[in-house]
């Protein structure tokens, strides 16, 4: 039973995580149709998504997989999100006080690389594990639910992220390479001016190479809404 409310509750703070982000989508004045936006945007956008590979070693990864696993094959992968926006999903948060010491350590160490010690982060950790056919659509996380840093490690399959302007979806594109252990850090323009998803395996692509997905499960860890949004 409190799974079961505690999943109502998430799905709900999940519906208006991604009711926000089509907003922002919308309206955000990203939009405008200044020809500056889009140049340079390559660069700005390789400085605000950063890839650190083998953030952690595979005796980390195996401490956290081996302690979010037992929790996480309880639940059922959802397929029809009401929003579209995630298939073949299942989720959690889990507070820092639930983490065991040692996925602590491994926490502090992402902590530390993705945010200044001024930063305050979400209490809660967001665990995604992505089914070997789930995907996630393009989107930009809500400004009333995160702030202005998203720090995820990838966990158990390699996956690309695709980042693309909102308003300039076609002309500013680019894929990065998430591979298994690795930290993305996403700030600035990457973080607000960018959609971004994770590609369904068999359109799984990096440099013309096919990246296989496999399960994934990604460890997130986000910075407080900034309180004037
Ligand atoms: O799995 C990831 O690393 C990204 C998750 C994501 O895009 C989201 O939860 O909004």
């Amino acid at each position: 039973m409190a799974v079961t409310l505690r999943l109502l509750f998430y799905n709900v703070h999940r519906a208006l995580y991604y009711a926000n982000s089509k907003h922002i989508s919308s309206n955000s004045n990203v939009k405008e149709t200044n020809k500056d936006v889009t140049k340079d945007w390559k660069v700005e956008l390789h400085n605000t998504m950063k890839i650190l590979p083998d953030f952690i070693s595979e005796k980390e990864e195996d401490i956290l997989v081996k302690e979010v696993d037992p929790y996480m094959t309880q639940l059922r992968y959802e397929f029809s999100h009401w929003d579209d926006a995630i298939h073949g999903y299942r989720e959690t948060e889990w507070k820092k006080s639930r983490w065991s010491k040692d996925s602590s350590q491994i926490l502090d160490k992402v902590h530390k690389e993705a945010f200044p010690s001024e930063v305050k982060r979400l209490v809660l950790v967001h665990i995604l594990d992505l089914a070997p056919e789930g995907w996630i659509k393009p989107h930009v996380d809500s400004v009333r639910f995160c702030g202005g840093i998203i720090a995820g490690l990838s966990l158990l399959s390699d996956s690309v992220m695709r980042l693309a302007m909102v308003g300039h979806e076609k002309e500013c594109t680019e894929c990065f390479l998430l591979p298994r252990r690795s930290l993305y850090i996403m700030t600035g323009a990457a973080r607000y001016n960018y959609n971004h998803e994770i590609l369904k395996s068999d359109e799984s692509y990096f440099k013309e190479q096919h990246v296989p997905k496999g399960r994934r499960i990604s460890v997130i860890c986000r910075s407080e809404p900034d309180p004037q949004t």
